[in-house]
């Protein structure tokens, strides 16, 4: 099966293209010892248009400041780079996202990445991301760990990858979506589909952020696609996966399920999703 990624990955976009105003937001909490090298790798990507939003949440390890401090580092009279959105309180993943997104758009982002700090997500990737959207139209790509060509880091124990595959099987049966990575966290939004999910009515605290997104997404008719990724383990630093977190991803396929019977639901069915590979035929319902 052929995929995206062996023909476009070394392909720099077109010089338009890679002007797009594209904003990474990068929810942080006690990540000071990686940011930097995030950052850095961020601002070397071949896409002149690309933005880095820092949303953290007071991390008593100083990452806020490590924040400031690259924003003085990268950003150019007249070409903002790198932004900073200081939150007081660890409020959760979801809550940090919602408000990141949000401040994106509003500072004219066409497109947003969603990405974790600790390296597990490979900012290579994202000029493929952007060229598959403004290739295709699509206004969710998500960097996949499951489609043909997506990979986990050989770090992952067998139980752990047991563990996140039936994690995508769960929620996915749940909610009726094809999507094979719905709970990916690396993935490129048009400005308009997050306007239209409407992000402040967002109910997820947490990581059920990244499932309630893509499901109000395709509910309300946009097109999904999926491109491969290689996904590493995280080496600094420590994971803020709690139990409160891991319920709420438990309960929350079936409460946006209940939700949607009682037509609270945004539109039509949630099924269409499409991969970049070419696996599956992209299902449009708008
Ligand atoms: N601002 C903010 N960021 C958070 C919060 N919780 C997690 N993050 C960030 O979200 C990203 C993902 O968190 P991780 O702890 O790596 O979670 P994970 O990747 O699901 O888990 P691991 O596989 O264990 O790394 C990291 O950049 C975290 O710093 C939060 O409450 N607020
Ligand atoms: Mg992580």
């Amino acid at each position: 099966m052929s995929t995206l990624s062996s023909t476009t990955a070394a392909t720099p976009l077109p010089a338009e293209w890679a002007a797009t105003v594209t904003t990474v937001v990068m929810p942080t909490y006690n990540e000071a010892a990686n940011l930097p090298t995030m950052a850095e790798a961020l601002m070397a990507l071949p896409l002149d248009g690309l933005r880095l939003l820092v949303v953290d949440d007071n991390s008593p390890d100083g990452t806020g400041d490590v924040a400031e401090q690259l924003a003085e580092k990268y950003n150019e009279p007249g070409r903002p780079r790198v932004g900073v959105l200081h939150r007081t309180a660890k409020e959760g993943l979801g809550r940090a996202y919602a408000a990141g997104m949000e401040r994106a758009v509003a500072e004219g982002a066409a497109y947003v990445v969603q990405m974790d700090a600790d390296g597990s997500h490979p900012a290579e990737k994202i000029a493929e991301m952007l060229g598959v959207a403004l290739a295709t139209g699509a206004e969710v790509v998500v960097g996949s760990r499951y489609v043909p060509g997506g990979t986990l880091s050989d770090a992952w124990k067998a139980h752990r990858k047991l563990l996140s595959r039936w994690a995508n099987a769960y929620a996915s049966s749940i909610l009726g979506t094809r999507v094979r990575d719905i709970t990916s966290g690396f993935n490129l939004w048009s400005a308009q589909a997050l306007h239209a999910i409407d992000l402040a009515s967002v109910d997820s605290a947490g990581y059920s952020f990244q499932v309630e997104t893509k499901y109000r997404a395709l509910k309300a008719g946009f097109t999904v696609m999926e491109v491969p990724i290689h996904f590493e383990d995280r080496t600094v630093g420590e994971s803020k996966m709690n139990l409160a977190v891991q319920l709420e991803s438990v309960a929350m396929p079936w409460r946006l399920r209940s939700k949607a019977l009682r037509g609270g639901g945004r539109g039509g069915s949630a099924g269409g999703s499409c991969s970049a590979g070419g696996a599956r035929s992209a299902e449009h319902r708008r």
